[in-house]
């Protein structure tokens, strides 16, 4: 029995606690390829809904989904080298086509701006032809070195990545923040995670951007996990790749560029931030399955009239739209299916025995709490709907209060370094700017700068380092 049910306490080992959830609950499955995984039922249903989600979104501000070829010509890694060069190492390649050695090497895929761009170029001619607003769904392959763990770090993963072009730096600016506001929404109000957003530092930004915006969540274990990213890419690809149009002015410009991500590292961080000692704790607006209903059945005489209320209530709840299934398995036991529904995660379990049947009730439990309460027959669909709707909004409330509680404002380094002994998390200090003191903290501490708030955040104080006068208040963790 015990090594269907999870065996390792959150507070105890949490890497083997995330491991043994993620595996036992059904999420993943290790491959014959290390550092590949195989995404399950209830993981990929979670990536289905974030994409409906995130679909629905851009396509109502007029950003349509294509199809690049996983394939990328070597010559066009090596035409964009300065933005590429550190993840030559990560790159997996393709030589041969049956046992024909290639003319020239295929990249798979690590990212698509030079396929992309190089399209766009051709696709560009004059400012009629702008902007272009393109998504695409796929895979990426990343050759890692470093040790792969489950969502968080797989050789293989799924992502989205937009491309856009604009004629005006300003319309690339909006086009950045839109997006980063519409990951925010994903992450908070779906997969109820907070996060702070803001901007990377000159030496953690993508080389190939002017900046780099980013969405950053923290872990139980006190480490930060980069959730997405959405970056101004200014003009700098498009002189790579001589993406130019001709104006209104009737004069020749470069194109102003965005591009974006989010990929299935987002459930790892939902399995992180919710899960509990008995597994998965799914957001009921994320959730492959809302509400599980289970008949106390059991030697009862009334067993018929049970399952009748039980499917009576399947069906009113699958008429309002919410996923709901009956376990009416006769060969377990209302115990067992507890559990295994609990380590998946179902947000709701109703229940219906013969003391309910008599009372003319339900009884209510919910994953985030384990508490119960009745509710009569005639309004469980209501009192379910309304369960729903709290549970969703305390789990993003409880992760709030980790956010807050794993935030450390410090003034000097001992404070610094005391803080991330303790506790972890985002640590809230002043920094000069200078990359020096930054990588000096790195090197000492593991700590990196994981963002810069908003101009309308800011703040100043002495350099936590260097101790240099008005420093802005910026936010360091160790992270994934
Ligand atoms: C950076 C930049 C950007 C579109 C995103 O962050 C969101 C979606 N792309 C990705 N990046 C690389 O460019 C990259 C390139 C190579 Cl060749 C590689 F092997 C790994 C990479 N990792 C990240």
């Amino acid at each position: 029995m015990s090594d269907i049910g999870v065996t390792v306490k959150k507070g105890d080992n949490f890497s083997e606690w995330y491991t043994e959830v993620v595996l036992k609950s059904g999420m993943a499955e290790y491959s014959p390829i290390k550092g590949c995984m195989i995404l399950r039922e209830q993981s990929y249903s979670v990536w289905e809904k974030i994409q409906e989600v995130f679909n629905r979104k851009i396509k109502e501000t007029g950003h349509r989904n294509v199809y690049f070829p996983m394939f990328i010509p070597e010559s066009f890694l090596k035409k964009e080298s300065e933005h590429f060069e550190g993840f030559v190492p990560e790159v997996a390649w393709v030589t041969e086509g049956g046992s024909t050695k290639l003319e020239e090497k295929l990249a798979i895929r690590p990212t698509s701006e030079t396929i992309i761009y190089a399209t766009f170029a051709k696709w560009i001619r004059s400012w009629r032809d702008l902007p272009i607003k393109i998504n695409q769904w796929c895979n990426i392959v990343r050759w890692e070195t470093k040790a792969t763990k489950p969502f968080l770090r797989t050789r293989e993963f799924l992502w989205q990545e937009g491309h856009t072009a604009h004629m005006t730096s300003e319309e690339a600016e909006k086009e950045v923040m839109d997006i980063l506001g519409e990951y925010r929404d994903v992450m908070e109000n779906y997969l109820a995670i907070p996060v702070l957003v803001g901007v990377k530092t000159d030496s953690e930004k993508f080389a190939g951007a002017l900046y780099t915006t980013t969405l950053e969540a923290i872990m139980p274990d006190g480490k930060a996990l980069q959730m997405g990213t959405s970056h101004n890419l200014g003009q700098n690809f498009a002189k790579v790749f001589d993406i130019k149009f001709i104006g209104e002015d009737e004069k020749e410009h470069k194109v102003w560029q965005t591009s974006w991500g989010i990929s299935t590292r987002l459930i790892g961080a939902l399995v992180m931030v919710h899960g509990d000692d008995k597994g998965l704790v799914m957001p009921p607006k994320v959730a492959p399955t809302q509400v599980v209903i289970v008949p106390i059945t059991y030697k009862a005489a009334d067993s018929e009239a049970i399952l009748e209320k039980a499917k009576e209530i399947l069906e009113k709840l699958k008429a309002k739209g919410f996923t709901a299934v009956l376990d009416d398995r006769a060969e377990y036991t209302p115990g067992w299916k507890f559990n295994q529904w609990e380590l998946k995660g179902v947000p709701v379990r109703i229940e219906i025995g013969p003391r309910d049947l008599k009372q003319e009730q339900v009884t209510l439990a919910r994953r985030d709490t384990y508490q119960k309460t009745t509710a009569k027959m005639g309004e469980a669909v209501q009192a379910t709907e309304k369960l729903l709707e709290e549970i969703q909004s305390n789990l993003y409330a409880r992760a709030k209060a980790v956010l807050e509680e794993k935030t450390t404002t410090v003034q000097d380094y001992e404070g610094f370094q005391k803080a991330l002994r303790n506790n972890g998390g985002f640590i809230k200090a002043a920094w000069c700017g200078n990359p020096e003191c930054e990588e000096k903290i790195k090197e000492e501490t593991g700590a990196t700068i994981r963002l810069k708030p908003f101009e309308k955040e800011k703040a100043v104080g002495n350099c936590v380092y260097c101790g240099k006068k008005d420093g802005e208040i910026v936010y360091f963790a160790k992270s994934y």
